[in-house]
C-alpha cells in the first residue's frame, strides 16, 4: 500500500510513521508537511535513506502540491494541523486555513482520485463534561466546541462526513484524546512540564489544576489508527481513549515529579487558560466492540517512559525549548 501521511513531521504523524514502517515494511509513505514551528525533521532522521520513505515539503492548503501526490496513493492518513489551544487563543484564523481550508483541499484531491481517507480528529470537538460525574464522550454526543482550536477541528470532521455523504467518497474518521510520549513539542501540558522541570524551570499549571484529560498513549493511538483503516466501517467515527480513572493536572504533575525525584515546590499556579475545558472522558466501547482495540493498561509505566525518553533526548527538545516558551511571555 502507498499512503500520504499529512503532517507526518508532527509529534502524532512522526510516531504513526515509525509505528507502520516497522510493521508494514513494504508499504511506502509519502509524508507531506509544511514544516511549521511544530514540524521537526529530526523526528524521523532514523529514516533518511530508507527507500520506502519520502520527505516532501509543503502545505496541505496547495491544490496543486496535494492533487500530485494524492494523485500516486492508495490512502490518506490526515493529521496536518495547528494542535495547540493556546495558540488559537492567540491567532485563529491560521487555525481555520490550515485545519478547515486544508482538510477540504485535501478532500477534493481524494474525490478526484477516489482516494480512502482517514482523517485524526480530536475530542475536544465535544466541548467539555462537568467534574466528578460519570459522562463520558461517545459517537453520538453533540459537537460543542468552545475554542477556536476545536471549533476548525469540528469542522473538518463536518466536511470529512460531508464528502462521505454527499460523494460517496470512502472516509474514516477517529476523535481522540489527549496523546502523550515521545517526539510531542515541548508546548504540550505533560512535555513542557518535563522539560520545564528539566531546564530548572517549574511546572506551570493552569487555574486551580483540576482539569481532567484522558490521557492516550501515542503509540496506542496508532494502533487505533492502524485498526480503523484496516478494519472499520467506511463513513464510520470511533472514538479512542485512555485507560486512566479520572486524573487532574495537579496529580499528573505530582507524579511526573515524583519520577524527576522533585517535590511540590516545583508547582506554579498561572493565569487560567480562556474558556478552558473542565474535563475530558472518551467511551471508547465501539472501537473495543468492533476492533477489539483497546488502550495499554499502565498509564504509569508509560509515564515514566515519556520522563525517560525526554531525558535521553536532550538533543531532540532543547533547541525548540525558548520556542515554545515564547509564547506565554
Ligand atoms: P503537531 O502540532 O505536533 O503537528 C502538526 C504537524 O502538521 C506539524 O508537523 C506541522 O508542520 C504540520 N502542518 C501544520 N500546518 C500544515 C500545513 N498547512 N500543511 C502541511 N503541514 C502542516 O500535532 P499533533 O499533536 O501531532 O496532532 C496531529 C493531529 O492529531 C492533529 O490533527 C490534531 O488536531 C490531532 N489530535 C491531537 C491530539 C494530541 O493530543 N496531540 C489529540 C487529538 C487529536
Ligand atoms: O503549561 C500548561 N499548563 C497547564 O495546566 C499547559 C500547556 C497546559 N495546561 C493544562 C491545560 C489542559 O487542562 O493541561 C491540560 C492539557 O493542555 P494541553 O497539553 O495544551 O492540551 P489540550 O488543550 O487538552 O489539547 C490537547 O489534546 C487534544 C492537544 O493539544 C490537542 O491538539 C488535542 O486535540
Amino acid at each position: 500500500m502507498k499512503l500520504l501521511v499529512t503532517g507526518g513531521a508532527g509529534f502524532i504523524g512522526s510516531n504513526f510513521i515509525h509505528y507502520w514502517l516497522a510493521k508494514y515494511p513494504d508499504d511506502t509513505i509519502v509524508n507531506l508537511d509544511l514544516l511549521t514551528y511544530a514540524g521537526h525533521l529530526e523526528s524521523l532522521s532514523d529514516l533518511k535513506n530508507n527507500p520506502h520513505y519520502t520527505f516532501v515539503k509543503g502545505n496541505i492548503t496547495d491544490p496543486q502540491i496535494v492533487d500530485r501526490l494524492v494523485s500516486s496513493v492508495d490512502l490518506i492518513v490526515h493529521f496536518a494541523a495547528e494542535s495547540h489551544v493556546d495558540r488559537s487563543i492567540l491567532d485563529p484564523l491560521i487555525f481555520i486555513k490550515t485545519n478547515v481550508l486544508g482538510t477540504q483541499i485535501l478532500l477534493e484531491a481524494a474525490r478526484k482520485h477516489g482516494t480512502r481517507f482517514h482523517h485524526i480528529g480530536t475530542d475536544e470537538v465535544f466541548g467539555a463534561l462537568p467534574l466528578n460525574s460519570d459522562l463520558k464522550f461517545n459517537e453520538n454526543t453533540p459537537y460543542d466546541p468552545q475554542s477556536p482550536y476545536s471549533a476548525s477541528k469540528a469542522g473538518s470532521d463536518h466536511l470529512v462526513r460531508a464528502y462521505f455523504h454527499t460523494f460517496g467518497l470512502p472516509v474514516t474518521i477517529t476523535n481522540c484524546s489527549n496523546n502523550f510520549g515521545p517526539f510531542q513539542d515541548p508546548e504540550k501540558f505533560i512535555s513542557r512540564m518535563i522539560t520545564n522541570l528539566l531546564t530548572n524551570q517549574k511546572v506551570k499549571v493552569y487555574g486551580d489544576g483540576l482539569y481532567v484529560r484522558d490521557w492516550l498513549f501515542v503509540e496506542d493511538h496508532c494502533r487505533a489508527i492502524d485498526d480503523v483503516v484496516h478494519r472499520g466501517q467506511i463513513g464510520e467515527t470511533y472514538l479512542v481513549g485512555g485507560l486512566t480513572e479520572d486524573i487532574n493536572n495537579l496529580q499528573i504533575a505530582q507524579k511526573v515529579l515524583k519520577h524527576l525525584g522533585k517535590d511540590e515546590s516545583e508547582i506554579e499556579y498561572v493565569t487560567d487558560r480562556p474558556g478552558h475545558d473542565r474535563r475530558y472522558a472518551v467511551d471508547w466501547t465501539k472501537i473495543n466492540r468492533e476492533l477489539g482495540w483497546e488502550p495499554t493498561k499502565d498509564f504509569d509505566a508509560c509515564l515514566k517512559a515519556t520522563v525517560d525518553w525526554y531525558l535521553s533526548h536532550e538533543d531532540w527538545w532543547k533547541p525548540l525549548k525558548s520556542q515554545s516558551e515564547a509564547i506565554y511571555k
